[in-house]
């Protein structure tokens, strides 16, 4: 009897279990669904404090979070950044947080974008 070397070719080494049918599929990688963080108008808090908090929570500049503070002002409602739902959770937490120990009556919300 000859001994014949092990082959990756050999049937029983086939673990697709597919008879030579084509059956792969991709992976699709789905990216995260992103919120959107908004920003309200009320009549008591105080401008400079909505500034600052733009500054503190949002990384933004004094420049910019001026501007933004005007839109809320004016508009009602701001847009003022957009991430995942943990870091838009942690951001409106953090807003609503300050503005409560601080007594205002601000309000930030998230929603799906
Ligand atoms: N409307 C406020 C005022 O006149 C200022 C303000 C701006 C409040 C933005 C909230 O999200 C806000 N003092």
């Amino acid at each position: 009897m000859t001994l014949q070397p092990l082959r990756m070719s050999d049937d029983k080494y086939d673990d697709e279990g597919d008879a030579g049918v084509a059956t792969k599929t991709r992976a699709r990688t789905k990216r995260p669904p992103l919120y959107k963080v908004l920003l309200l108008n009320d009549d008591y808090t105080p401008m400079e404090f909505v500034v600052h908090i733009l500054e503190r929570f949002f990384g933004m500049t004094h420049a910019q979070s001026f501007e933004i503070m005007l839109t809320v002002h004016k508009k009602g409602v701001a847009v003022v950044g957009v991430f995942s739902h943990e870091i838009a959770e942690t951001k409106v937490t953090q807003v609503m947080d300050f503005a409560r120990r601080h007594q205002h009556p601000l309000q930030c919300t998230m929603e799906k974008e």
